[in-house]
């Protein structure tokens, strides 16, 4: 067992520069949500990490204990009107152009809703100007992922997750993530 160890580790022990790189992509794949599962709560308040998009915190906007993907918490939208739609953002992050991020969330529905995942920039007045989105109408857990490279302007990325204006029924969240898969630092260009 010892020597199958030595064997593996062998290669990447050998040149500084591999390991270096292996410490890059690890950075590179972190969590960037800080409470991407809801489990941090602060009863009557918003939960830390997210803000609202668009509806009331506590009437459609919900952190429930019942069903969860993971752990005691999920947020469920509560979706009654075809004249509103009602979301839920995750604070904003700094973000540069080239810049290629991957948002993911478990979603499930009930009562004919659609669970939305939305990827977006913004600018530096906080203003959309590239999003994306996938939604599911599945009433089991399933996962939603949006991958997307940030556009020239790009100041802040965050995600949503929302229901319709037209659409009615619940939507339920649990284990978002959001990081940053890759980074064109230079745009090929070399400035120096
Ligand atoms: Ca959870
Ligand atoms: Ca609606």
């Amino acid at each position: 067992m010892a020597a199958l160890v030595l064997i593996a580790l062998f290669p990447v022990s050998s040149g500084v520069s591999s390991l270096y790189g292996a410490m890059q992509a690890e950075a590179a794949e972190k969590e960037l949500l800080t409470n991407p599962g809801f489990e941090i709560q602060e009863p009557g308040s918003m939960a830390p990490g997210w803000q609202v998009f668009q509806g009331s915190f506590g009437k459609q906007l919900v952190f429930e204990n019942h069903p969860v993907y993971e752990g005691d918490w999920s947020f469920a939208i509560h979706d009654t009107s075809p004249n509103n739609g009602y979301g839920l953002r995750s604070v904003l992050l700094p973000a540069s152009p080239g810049q290629e991020y991957e948002a993911s969330v478990m979603a499930m529905t009930e009562q004919g809703g659609l669970a939305y995942l939305h990827l977006e920039f913004l600018d530096a007045d906080e203003k959309r100007i590239k999003n994306r989105s996938v939604f599911t109408p599945s009433p089991d857990w399933q996962e939603l992922k949006v991958t997307m490279e940030a556009p020239e302007g790009t100041a802040w990325v965050s995600i949503i997750l929302y229901s319709k204006v037209n659409i009615t029924g619940i939507a339920r969240y649990d284990n978002a993530s959001l990081i940053l898969v890759y980074e064109d630092t230079g745009m090929g260009v070399d400035m120096d």
